[in-house]
């Protein structure tokens, strides 16, 4: 390995100390509609892109299952809400299914049972005081909006903008906090880009910046008809939830290789939102459009804003929501010809990313255990954002299961100790997430690949839940309000303490 920048990926601080939350730090769980509800058909939800491709192509998932009846929350959602009760949650982030809603996809037809079954859900969270926090898109597009184009037709800002107008009218009375999007990266990336998400379509270089293009404008859209019309109503907040590993540059002459990248991921989506000046960020623009003159296309394959357009999406997101789980080394590739397809996202941005093999792995291939990583991109976001209000709405660690799942203990204590370190320094951190609540359908890892704090039994027809040691851990971190990394919890007994 020629990694010289940085020798340790550990934060040296806090190891053998217990170290504080500030007063009010917001601990939460997050899950998402498609990987637990069920119900994939029941009571007049239609068909979304991953119904459609579970179902068309079962082993397009790893071991052929798909998310049918998953966790079955749709039905075992008072279940759900116990185990927030038992670890003494503040919030629960959970996403809506569109297609739950609206089966049209449009607003002529509201679907009184899915309705029905989110205002359970909320109706119970809030009557422990667990603060519902509601992703309104977490990828589960309806197949007929993915048969018009999905994110690449720019119809979808009013599809959007529709849908996100009628969950404000039915739950805005009693959500406080509100997700536009999760992972624009992620959907416009690994959906239309490199083809591993639904809709699985590989048109890199292209289909990905018209999808962020589009899904920046609807996510702008919402944000403007909340902050307008529904903002008031229980004085709220709407984000966008951003995803981003932090990429370490082998030399320092792959600093700039960095900065690229992240440009190209988190600038993509962040720096229109939350720079000063908006729009696409400037190397992100310069890089296409070079390429693109090179091979001949008659304009940037990347598209233009209006000015009016700039101004419409900046500013648009009261907290700055991020996800993150692992990061990774980068070199430059010039030299490296014919690794990337041309054209290609990666070929454009000129950077090759991997991750060395000493690096601990988790049962996901892609998840190595880099809390230094964390750090930096904290630290990067606070320094290149005007240090705005950050929700971690992710973090967590895959195992093979079992309930005694020290390495994930491990990872999340190093992980939070990382955060405290960028803290400490000023970052503005209020909120932190695991996911998951529970284990789940882990795309397309189906269920190979266990991130939950509760293990899920999918023998079980009530799928079964049981809190592993990190569960415990947990309970105990938010109990405290502080991480300590040598408490280890009884785990005979999981209760539901007063607050609850
Ligand atoms: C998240 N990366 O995506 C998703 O929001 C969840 O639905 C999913 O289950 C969870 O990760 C675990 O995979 C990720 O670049 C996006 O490293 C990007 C990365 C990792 C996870």
């Amino acid at each position: 390995m020629r990694c010289i920048m940085f020798k340790h990926l550990y934060t040296k601080d806090g190891k053998h100390k217990v170290r504080k939350f500030p007063d009010g730090f917001m601990f939460g769980t997050s899950t998402a509609s498609y990987q637990v509800e069920g119900g994939w058909d029941a009571d007049g939800k239609s068909e979304n892109i991953w119904d459609h491709l579970t179902h068309k192509d079962p082993c397009a998932v790893k071991d052929c299952s798909n998310g049918d009846i998953a966790n079955d929350s749709y039905n075992q959602y008072k279940r759900d809400v116990e185990m927030m009760r038992e670890m003494g949650l503040d919030f629960y982030r959970f996403s809506l299914s569109w297609s739950r809603l609206l089966p049209t996809s449009f607003p002529d037809k509201i679907n009184g049972a899915g309705v029905q079954y989110y205002n359970n859900l909320i109706n119970e969270m809030l009557k422990y005081n667990i603060e519902p926090m509601v992703t309104i898109f977490h990828w589960d597009l309806p197949q007929k909006l993915q048969e018009l184009g999905g994110w690449t037709n720019p119809h979808i800002v009013d599809w959007y903008a529709d849908y996100a107008r009628v969950v404000f009218e039915l739950f805005g009375d009693r959500v406080k906090y509100w997700i536009t999007m999760n992972e624009p990266w992620v959907i416009c990336y690994q959906g239309y880009g490199a083809g591993v998400l639904a809709p699985l379509l590989e048109i890199s270089g292209m289909a990905e910046y018209m999808c962020a293009k589009n899904l920046l404008l609807a996510h702008a859209k919402a944000y403007h008809i909340y902050d307008k019309e529904f903002r008031s109503q229980r004085d709220g907040n709407i984000f966008i939830t951003l995803n981003s590993r932090f990429y370490i540059p082998e030399t320092e002459n792959d600093l700039q290789t960095s900065n690229d990248l992240a440009d190209f991921e988190l600038g993509t989506y962040a720096h229109p939102i939350f720079s000063e000046n908006g729009d696409f960020p400037p190397r992100l623009k310069e890089l296409v459009a070079i390429k693109s003159t090179e091979q001949g296309f008659a304009r940037s394959r990347l598209p233009e804003f209006t000015t009016k357009e700039i101004d419409f999406v900046k500013g648009t997101s009261d907290f700055f929501g991020l996800n993150h789980y692992t990061s990774s080394m980068i070199y430059r590739n010039e030299s490296v010809v014919g690794y990337h397809k041309i054209p290609s996202y990666y070929d454009d941005v000129q950077a090759i990313i991997y991750q060395p093999d000493e690096w601990k792995s988790a049962a996901s291939p892609w998840l190595r255990v880099v809390p230094l990583g964390f750090y930096k991109l904290l630290t990067k976001i606070r320094k290149d954002y005007d240090n705005p209000t950050v929700f971690i709405t992710e973090n967590g660690f895959s195992t093979f299961g079992g309930l005694e799942d020290d390495d994930r203990v491990s990872y999340l204590r190093q992980y939070l100790d990382a955060m405290l370190d960028a803290m400490n320094e000023g970052s503005d951190i209020a909120a932190y997430t695991i996911w998951s609540l529970m284990d789940n359908f882990e795309w397309v890892a189906g269920y190979t690949e266990r991130f939950g704090i509760y293990e899920v039994d999918y023998e079980s027809p009530e799928r079964t839940r049981t809190p592993r040691k990190s569960a415990f851990v947990y309970k105990e971190t938010i109990r405290s309000r502080s991480l300590d990394h040598h408490y280890e919890p009884n785990t005979t007994v999981m209760t539901i303490d007063e607050r609850h």
